[in-house]
């Protein structure tokens, strides 16, 4: 090797590790401000999930059998849900049966582990596909369908995506106006049709639309609709099959939205749409204003659906993307 290339490779190697330096400097001030926003966006959950256990554990240095009848209950009072905390019970019985007592920080740390392994994790599914990446948004009335949809119209378009929003909820006249102000605050194009018209005819013009106009990422919007109503679970599917005339795999995720405000409520509906129809992923929001966010737990528990996104606030820019890590982390430290 010649000088030259010698001092070209040298040089080469320490661009090579500035720009990884940068990279993990980046990686973790966005790690360390989304931490940051989700500990604020869970902050009622935490105070009295973990505030609860603290006053029960307050003072003790040992945690036996009966301490374990008020850890249950807490769990169960935080919407994690009967299932979920009885796992989480059994294996801090198990626990206590072999050491006889626990302390208070193996405690925390053995709750944490369990619940991080029961919950699941997102693996970033790839949208660079060739033809336009399908989300259909459902869920029951007012859960943040469309708020929902905006921010997320806002997040991909701010990734360079060309965005393309279907008005599909043709159900109540200002749905559509609803949906049209979130396409101009975002700035990404809009395919609507009258009231009362054919929820699927939209979705299908929307996907051609996007299409031909070579967009990255579809998003539809679906009314707000009962989950025990036969009919209305029908015109799902209806939405659902015709786009896949258009894009053979579209939907390429059905996201499922929640209200983690309403607690086992939300585990009720989580169970309905899954019985009823394909659920990709699920959106939680509304953390920012519940104690009840411990149903974050149960529903990543009981349907190995991953939470995708989490919604902690009104705001364009309140939805975050949702890591197991981060969160039991928040809620514990
Ligand atoms: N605090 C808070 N409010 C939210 C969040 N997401 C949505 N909202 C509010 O919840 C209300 C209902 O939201 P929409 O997006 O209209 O709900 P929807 O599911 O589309 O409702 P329908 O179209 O009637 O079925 C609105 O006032 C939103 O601003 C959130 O993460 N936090
Ligand atoms: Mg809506």
């Amino acid at each position: 090797m010649g000088v030259f290339d010698k001092v070209k490779n040298l040089l080469n190697k320490n661009e090579k590790k500035i720009n990884t330096a940068l990279d993990k400097d980046q990686v973790s001030i966005s790690s360390n401000l989304n931490k940051q926003i989700i500990a604020s966006g869970i902050e009622k959950t935490k105070s009295s999930f973990f505030g609860k256990i603290a006053r029960t554990v307050a003072g003790k240095s040992t945690i036996d059998e009966s301490d374990l009848d008020d850890i249950e209950e807490i769990l169960i009072t935080s919407d994690i849900g009967v299932d979920t905390t009885l796992k989480i019970i059994n294996k801090l019985e198990e626990r206590v049966a072999k050491d006889k007592y626990i302390n208070t920080s193996e405690l925390n740390n053995l709750l944490k582990e369990e619940i991080l392994s029961l919950m699941h994790d997102f693996n970033e599914s790839n949208i660079n596909v060739n033809e336009p990446y399908v989300i259909m948004v459902v869920g029951v009335n007012g859960v943040g369908k469309t708020t929902t949809i905006g921010k997320l119209a806002n997040y991909y378009k701010n990734q360079g995506k060309k965005v393309v929003l279907g008005a599909a909820d043709t159900f109540r006249a200002a749905a559509v106006d609803q949906l049209v102000l979130w396409s101009e605050r975002v700035g990404v194009e809009i395919i609507k049709q009258d009231m009362g018209s054919d929820p699927a005819s939209v979705a299908f013009d929307t996907i051609q639309s996007a299409k031909s106009n070579d967009a990255d990422v579809v998003i539809i919007d679906t009314a707000g609709r009962l989950h025990n109503n036969v009919n209305l679970m029908r015109e799902l599917s209806k939405i659902r099959n015709v786009m896949g005339k258009v894009i053979k795999e579209a939907p390429h995720d059905v996201m499922l939205v929640l209200d983690a405000s309403t607690g086992q409520n939300a585990i009720e509906q989580a169970k309905q749409f899954t019985q009823a129809t394909k659920v990709d992923s699920i959106a939680l929001t509304k953390l920012d204003g519940t104690a009840k966010g411990g149903v974050v737990i149960g529903i990543s528990d009981q349907f190995k659906i991953p939470v995708k996104y989490i919604g902690v606030g009104e705001g364009i820019d309140d939805l975050h993307n949702f890591n197991k890590k981060e969160f039991v982390d928040s809620l514990f430290n």
